[in-house]
């Protein structure tokens, strides 16, 4: 019912102002580079429609930026998503797919909020999301220690955290926002302890690597699935942090004890599975802070890319 094409938005993003490490704006080009694009129009007979741009926004940057309630790079960052959510907007507005190559996960604030308002507009659902990280990246400007606004996308997106001028991220509309109860999250296992209180008080579903540990994958993807229903629209953002340092050193936060490379793809084979992913984000690969794991992580973001899109092993 969603589908109704093949065609195919790709959205690359040069950001790295929602946190401190520089290179991460230097992943879409590896991504690419590494033949990506060439892989979804051949492979998977995508009709890509892509402006051939790695987007850094510069000339939407503030020449001052100083913290707001806290925030790093607030107004950088508000303006990025904004003019990111008006790209994606446009690109599911035509019932295109959108895929949107980070960049780190600050810029899923445009990514959602866009696809979230074009499927409201086209189909009149309330869309779902399905979070894959290391991280719940649900802090509030007030419950955040560091600062980097990369850990406090899903509150803004949710409503949990709002601000009431355009800029910084009062241009975020109800229209734009996701429901807590269609949020899942898979992954998890380096929380906040306000995001722990925020997870339990709003009884948002999240899969920690202790779930799968305990039920293995396959039964972790019937439940979050199940939980979000049949015949509805889903956001897949995948934090390439997510799976194990040994499948991809190459991010800013790495953390021990994540997926398998195997696990990323089977998650991303099975929303492909529904039929009803209608965008996916691939997020924090920082190609820079790697000798030897720069290409692995790459290729590892790109495998999750294909899983996503339809290719199958067999
Ligand atoms: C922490 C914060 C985060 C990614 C780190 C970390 C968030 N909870 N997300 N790396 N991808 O700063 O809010
Ligand atoms: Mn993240
Ligand atoms: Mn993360
Ligand atoms: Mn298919």
């Amino acid at each position: 019912f969603l589908k109704t094409n093949d065609d195919l938005g790709l959205v690359a993003v040069g950001f790295s102002g929602g946190q401190c490490k520089a290179g991460v704006d230097a992943a879409p080009m590896a991504l690419i580079e590494s033949g990506l694009v060439d892989q979804l129009q051949n492979d998977l007979a995508y009709k890509v429609h892509y402006d051939n741009e790695v987007h850094a926004y510069t000339s939407l940057l503030p020449s001052s930026d100083p913290p707001h309630r806290g925030m790093k790079n607030p107004r950088a960052v508000s303006a990025v998503t904004q003019e990111l959510s008006s790209q994606v907007y446009a690109h599911a507005k035509e019932g295109r797919f959108v895929l949107t190559l980070g960049g780190d996960h600050s810029i899923a604030i445009g990514t959602i909020s866009g696809t979230a308002k074009a499927i409201r507009e086209r189909l009149g659902r309330d869309m779902a999301v399905i979070w894959v990280d290391a991280h719940a990246d649900i802090n509030t400007p007030e419950t955040s220690d560091s600062g980097n606004i990369h850990g406090m996308p899903v509150a803004f997106l949710t409503g949990l955290a709002s601000e009431s001028a355009e800029n910084p991220f009062g241009w975020l509309k109800p229209e734009h926002r996701v429901s807590v109860k269609k949020l899942v999250y898979i992954g998890l296992r380096d929380i906040d302890r306000g995001e722990k209180r925020i997870l339990r008080e709003h009884g948002i579903k999240a899969f920690s690597m202790h779930d799968i540990d305990r039920h293995g994958i396959g039964k972790v993807m019937d439940m979050a699935l199940g939980h979000i229903g049949t015949d509805t629209p889903i956001h897949l953002s995948f934090d390439i942090d997510a799976l194990d340092p040994s499948f991809a050193p190459s991010t800013g936060t790495a953390v021990r004890g994540g997926l398998t490379l195997r696990e990323g793809d089977f998650i991303a084979e099975c929303v492909h599975e529904t039929g009803s992913l209608v965008a996916l984000d691939l997020v924090e690969v920082n190609p820079s802070l790697e000798q030897n794991g720069a290409a692995e992580t790459v290729r590892a973001g790109v495998s999750i890319v294909r899983c996503a899109l339809g290719d199958t092993l067999l």
